[in-house]
């Protein structure tokens, strides 16, 4: 018998002794550094590090409630981390980081510490460039998205992995904080910027058009199981430094469409953008940086339509898959939904509960109220004209169009 026979709530003490217990790397060591790092709302993260070897693990801890305390998640999550991690390691090696042990017990997840990466979406607001991050994000999301496809998987082991894989308490919290939320306006489920309080209630609180559209995607969101997507493609989920893209926290993974993976990554690359055009000075430099953004936008765009087009016609099995002109049309929903997705993420993180720093870090309060609004303008036409988005420039002319009418 061990103390962590049972589940409780780890301190920094508690996950020294469980890495020294749990994990073989630190059966010998001396003393272990702990160290509480997590800053999302949902879990607890560890790392632990023996400071003779070097050696370091991070571990993260889930409770049946969630960190902040607002909600009960159960367990269940972690293991479909720990599990779709390993997946998506086999699908994109070097794209996610190594899984060393799961354990249900304790709802651990210890894996690969990449301290020498850091959080992306911190990287963008410093306005730092990563070359290869257009090249490896639609890499990861082509190696990990078509294997899990109807028209590629046996379609017994697909369904077999839908029900594996349903994750209803997280998908919870998107279809309320993505796709009700930033337009029902409950008290205290929204948070608008006060200056551009009657720009939300016009624009997205009472325009009844756009709400039959976004219940139209709620709808997809909720049955479309295209593939086992990531679920939450952020850019606090991308980890980074100047040559490697990792992808982390895949615990809202379900089978979804694949549009949301895609369209997270476009939405928020467009927050980088706008934060990017009212916080840099004017000059070449502000140049250079957003024409990276923009063709950042546009191959990730890009490259993954080709990268899936080409993974699709290699690895299909159905034989109805392979008729001429299938691939190219689903595709074409794929960006339909990109276009939908890019826009319900740009809004619910401008004025919906779980908001983002890109915005909320803008400290002039007019130059702010302008990123916001180009956001929300962009963002709406992202979903209300969703069909006619097929290619990578097509998403960065909306924004550009959006930033020019409330320059
Ligand atoms: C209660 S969790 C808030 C948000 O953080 C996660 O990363 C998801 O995006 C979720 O919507
Ligand atoms: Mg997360």
């Amino acid at each position: 018998m061990t103390k962590f026979d049972r589940h409780f709530r780890m301190n920094e003490a508690d996950a020294a002794e469980y890495a020294r217990q749990r994990l073989p790397q630190f059966a010998n060591s001396g003393r272990l550094e702990a160290a509480e790092i997590g800053d999302g709302n949902i879990n607890f993260i560890f790392r632990v590090r023996d400071p003779e070897s070097g050696a370091s693990v991070i571990i993260k801890h889930a409770d049946a409630d969630t960190r902040s305390g607002t909600r009960t998640l159960g367990f269940d999550r972690n293991r479909i981390e720990a599990e779709i991690l390993k997946m998506e390691g086999d699908y994109a090696p070097g794209l996610v980081p190594l899984v060393y042990d799961y354990d249900p017990v304790m709802a651990c997840l210890s894996m690969e510490d990449l301290s020498d990466h850091v959080i992306l979406r911190y990287e963008l607001m410093r306005h730092k460039i990563f070359p290869r991050l257009a090249e490896d994000i639609s890499d990861f999301m082509a190696k990990t998205l078509v294997p899990t496809l109807d028209m590629v998987m046996d379609p017994v082991r697909k369904k077999e992995m839908v029900k594996r894989y349903t994750n209803p308490p997280l998908c919870a919290i998107t279809e309320q904080l993505v796709y009700t939320e930033p337009y029902t306006n409950a008290p205290g489920r929204t948070k608008v910027f006060p200056p551009n309080a009657s720009f939300a209630e016009a624009e997205l609180f009472s325009d009844q058009k756009l709400h039959l559209e976004v219940a139209k995607l709620k709808y997809a969101f909720m049955n479309d199981a295209q593939a086992l997507i990531h679920g939450d493609l952020h850019s606090g989920s991308l980890f980074v430094k100047e040559n490697s893209t990792k992808v982390i926290d895949p615990e809202f993974a379900f089978f979804g469409p694949i549009g949301y993976d895609l369209g997270n990554v476009v939405g928020n690359f467009c927050f980088a953008w706008a934060n990017a055009s009212v916080t840099m000075k004017e000059g070449a430099e502000k140049a250079r940086y957003l024409a990276w953004l923009e063709e950042t936008i546009a191959a990730t765009v890009d490259r993954f339509a080709a990268k899936f087009l080409t993974g699709f016609k290699a690895s299909v099995t159905d034989p109805m898959g392979r008729c001429p002109g299938y691939a190219e049309w689903f595709l074409s929903t794929i960006m339909a939904d990109t276009a939908g997705v890019a826009g319900l993420e740009m809004i619910r993180r401008t004025v919906g509960v779980a908001q983002v720093k890109d915005l909320t870090s803008i400290e002039d309060a007019e130059s702010r109220a302008k990123a916001e609004r180009m956001v929300v303008l962009a963002a709406k036409a992202y979903i209300m004209g969703r069909e006619g988005y097929r290619q990578g420039r097509d998403f960065t002319r909306t924004f550009r169009e959006a930033a020019s009418i409330r320059a």
